[in-house]
């Protein structure tokens, strides 16, 4: 209904929170005013480690490009997923982790109930049209007592949240600009994912989507 997405850049409601699981929420529109500040950063972080499509282990490119900040970055290659503190194409320290960044996620977490949550890593997704992220499980982190805070910003997509086992059912939940999904505890391990992004414009973003995704990966 073109009515919906006339406003779909307003935040959806005054800060409505909505349980997707015993340890998952989505706090609609959490992000929204911060919007302009986080892309800055995004902007200073891409500068020094750019966004790259990764290789799988399985030998697939990726169709979502990643670039990290904070003290660890994710990454993957033909030999395997790991967390590391140097970005293999600058062979640098990953950027660190934006005030503005770091002072979000905390909130977020505190916010769904999480105890202070003090991410090492951010991995940054960029979604051009048609990029998804298939079904997978966040399992690569030691601690999986933390939380992950996702942030989505630009263009709206639709994400989906299955069970604990590849199979199980899939809900799916529209994010859009400025909303935060945090979860953890008994959700930590679902599998989840991103499906194919659409075309649009957004006036701050342009035509793709970002996600922001905090993690507390050393224990
Ligand atoms: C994305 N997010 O929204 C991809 N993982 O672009 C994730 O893979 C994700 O949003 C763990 C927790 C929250 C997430
Ligand atoms: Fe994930």
């Amino acid at each position: 209904m073109f009515t919906l997405d006339l406003f779909a850049d307003q935040p959806r409601s005054t800060g409505e929170r909505r349980q997707l699981g015993p340890g998952a929420w989505l706090l609609e529109g959490f992000a929204f005013e911060q919007a302009a500040e986080l892309l800055a950063a995004i902007e200073a972080v891409q500068a020094e480690s750019p966004f790259r499509h990764l290789v799988t282990p399985g030998g697939f490119t990726m169709s979502v490009a990643m670039t990290n900040c904070g003290r660890l970055g994710w990454a993957s290659d033909l030999s395997g997923y790991r967390y590391s503190p140097l970005d293999p194409l600058t062979r640098a320290p990953w950027p660190p982790l934006p005030e503005v960044f770091a002072t979000l996620a905390a909130s977020a977490a505190i916010t769904a109930g999480y105890p202070p949550f003090e991410p090492d890593a951010c991995l940054i997704n960029a979604y051009a049209p048609g990029a998804r992220l298939s079904l997978h499980q966040d399992k690569d982190e030691q601690d999986l007592a933390a939380p992950i805070v996702s942030v989505s910003l630009g263009l709206p997509a639709v994400f989906l949240f299955g069970g604990h086992k590849r199979n199980d059912p899939v809900t799916r939940y529209h994010l859009q600009h400025g909303d935060v999904v945090v979860w953890g505890g008994e959700d930590r391990l679902r599998f989840h994912g991103v499906s194919p992004v659409k075309a649009g414009e957004h006036p701050l973003v342009g035509n793709r989507r970002l996600n922001l995704t905090f993690r507390k990966v050393t224990a």
